[in-house]
């Protein structure tokens, strides 16, 4: 019978890659007993990174999260560039304190060849100093940053709306002296600490998720800390709501095969689903033997302490970070599982300097 295996393995295959993701999640969730029998046949096979996304699979909002929305291309890149580092880390004699820095802000597509995409505020500057910050401190940091926002060192030279990148440099080439002492410095402490710094990206908020669930997984049991500084946007458009398209903005070209976007005046009605909250996920399941740190982002002062003491009830990880839009560049909240209080930390105008 072992002759037949390739056989059924090969069918199995061509069956399931032919179904639509969601027919194969709704499959896989309500014929959970023979699902392992798949799963176990598949694990030979290519369609093993579909899969293995299903092997635990609860109906919570967010394991349909990962079944229904679909793993992006540059995931086994950059499971890859992790495993790598951590190896590395293995490597080394002393045992390496690790951290994971997410940063920059998530877009969410409204194509899903995408044109248009909500996005917010966030430039990376929380994320790339801490990273900085953390290096200094003798510890190895994978940096999960949005592409193109800001990154550790090279920050000062970044996205500047007064200095533009051809005036670092005099007519000659040479590095303008004014700039001259900064570039040098900040050259020395980005070379010195390249070994120590993994620098992963992603762009919109499904690659954030998925990066983020495969790095927790290949960290935990290392007793690492997530410092968790992105934006990650609250709202966003399922994959089966995704136009494939550009949305069109007369009626008639209009992409048929998924949810109209355009109502009887011709106005855009976007229909987004909330983000499900993955820190619980994260700190019961993901991650469970790490320290975990979020980030709680509000502007309006008076909520601020009462969501932040929620998050930290909600999720019973070790801290939470609160700031206000306006102010997060001078002052944070630290709360601790631990203690009560509230703890602020407040630059004065000499240290922003
Ligand atoms: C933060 O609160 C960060 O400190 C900022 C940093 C994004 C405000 P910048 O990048 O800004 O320096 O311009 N990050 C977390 C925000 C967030 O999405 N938190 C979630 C929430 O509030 C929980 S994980 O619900």
């Amino acid at each position: 019978h072992i002759y037949l295996y390739p056989i059924i393995i090969q069918f199995l295959n061509n069956f399931l890659n032919k179904l639509p993701l969601q027919t194969l999640n709704n499959l896989i969730i309500k014929n959970q007993p023979y699902v392992y029998t798949y799963i176990l046949l598949l694990s030979m096979s290519s369609n093993m990174s579909r899969v293995s996304s299903v092997c635990d699979v609860e109906d919570t909002p967010e394991d349909r999260y990962f079944l229904n929305n679909p793993k992006p291309e540059s995931l086994d890149d950059l499971i890859l560039k992790t495993s790598n580092f951590m190896n590395n880390c293995n490597k080394s004699e002393n045992n390496d304190k690790i951290v994971l820095v997410t940063s920059g802000g998530t877009s969410v597509p409204l194509e899903n060849n995408t044109v248009r995409f909500i996005d917010n505020f966030s430039a990376g500057t929380r994320g790339a100093s801490s990273a900085e910050q953390f290096l200094f401190k003798g510890y190895k940091v994978i940096f999960l940053h949005r592409e193109f926002s800001l990154q550790p060192f090279n920050r000062h030279f970044m996205r500047s709306t007064n200095v533009s990148f051809l005036d670092y440099f005099d007519s000659n080439g040479e590095i303008a002296p004014k700039y001259k002492k900064e570039l040098v410095e900040m050259k020395r402490l980005s070379d010195l600490y390249k070994d120590q710094l993994l620098m992963l990206t992603f762009t919109s908020v499904n690659d954030y998720l998925w990066a983020l669930r495969s790095i927790a997984i290949l960290l935990n049991n290392r007793n690492c800390i997530f410092y968790l500084a992105a934006a990650v946007s609250d709202f966003y458009v399922p994959y089966d709501k995704l136009p494939e398209h550009k949305i069109q903005s007369r009626s008639e070209f209009q992409d048929e095969s998924k949810k109209k976007h355009l109502n009887e005046s011709g106005k855009l009605v976007l229909d987004l689903d909330p983000v499900p909250k993955f820190l619980r996920n994260l700190v019961q399941t993901w991650a469970n033997n790490s320290m975990i740190i979020s980030f709680k982002l509000e502007t309006d002062p008076n909520l601020l302490i009462v969501k932040a003491k929620q998050a930290l009830e909600n999720y019973n990880h070790q801290l939470v970070i609160g700031n206000l839009l306006d102010t997060r560049n001078r002052e944070v909240v630290i709360l601790s599982e631990k203690t009560d209080d509230e703890t602020w930390i407040r630059m004065t105008d000499e240290e922003l300097k």
